[in-house]
């Protein structure tokens, strides 16, 4: 990995590269997850590079729709098993979730590099070696495992391919993304959008499980009525469209 100096003016995003970086070096990253993680660096740098509001009103509508799952599955694929492994096993273990790796770019040798990878940072059981189920897809994310995924009733995408993520959602299941694009068909489909970075994400989460798990089945209830997911991705319209505005006035450039 190449030193970068804690100094740093981009020392977060340039340490968070790195890792994608040793994700493809090491075999469980696909090289097109170097181009997927720009373009999240693109949209990062637009939200601001912080958690708005509005995506932690998500997080926690997302996290009582974890608590309150039956069959809950964290779908992990090779950029958050490059980025964040340490909170996938985190998040698993507060909320009861079982762990699923599940690729687009799919091959074996790859699903299994993950498994271990997540075993290794204390994951207990990692699903997603059987593939015994097929999703109505034409590509490899529809190979799910029948205990895992395709009997789950909610499931948290990070980084997820808007056509399965549409599919997912017409099966019937809760859908929870994680997507710093506001406008993909992932965001737009999902039951509960998090327009904020996997990195972010996934820690206050699990701050959130924490906090959360002894409140009664009502009160998580309540969380999720009272939640709007239009209206969280229009607060990250919002939220690009007044950091540009301010970002414009700051270097005296006239905002139209
Ligand atoms: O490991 P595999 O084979 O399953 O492949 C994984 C990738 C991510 C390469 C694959 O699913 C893919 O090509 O995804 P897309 O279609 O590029 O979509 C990735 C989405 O995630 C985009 O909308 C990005 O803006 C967003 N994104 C990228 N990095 C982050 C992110 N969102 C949150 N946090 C990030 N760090």
């Amino acid at each position: 990995m190449t030193e970068i100096s804690r100094e740093h003016p981009r020392y977060e995003s340039l340490i968070t590269r790195e890792k994608i970086v040793e994700g493809v070096r090491i075999g469980i990253t696909s090289k097109q997850g170097l181009v997927a993680q720009g373009r999240g660096e693109a949209f990062d740098y637009l939200i601001g590079e912080r958690t708005t509001e509005s995506a932690a009103f998500a997080e926690r509508a997302a996290v009582a729709h974890m608590l309150l799952a039956t069959k809950l599955i964290i779908s992990v694929n090779g950029n958050t098993a490059a980025l964040v492994p340490e909170n996938l096993v985190a998040l698993a273990d507060v909320t009861g979730a079982t762990l699923e790796v599940n690729l687009f770019h799919r091959s074996d040798a790859r699903i299994h590099k993950i498994a271990e990878h997540l075993k290794s940072r204390g994951a207990g059981k990692v699903l997603g070696c059987k593939g015994d189920k097929r999703l109505d897809l034409s590509h490899d994310r529809a190979i799910v495992d029948e205990e895992g995924i395709f009997n789950a009733d909610v499931v948290l995408v990070p980084l997820e391919d808007g056509d399965r993520c549409q599919k997912l959602v017409e099966m019937g299941k809760t859908v929870i993304s994680i997507d710093l694009n506001p406008l993909s068909r992932t965001s737009l489909s999902s039951t509960v959008s998090i327009i904020d970075n996997v990195t972010r994400a996934l820690q206050n989460m699990t701050q959130f499980a924490k906090d959360m798990k002894h409140d009664s089945r009502q009160s998580l209830r309540d969380v999720i009525v009272s939640y709007d997911n239009n209206k969280v991705i229009s607060d990250a319209l919002y939220a690009i469209q007044e950091r540009l505005k301010l970002q414009a006035g700051e270097r005296g450039i006239q905002w139209i």
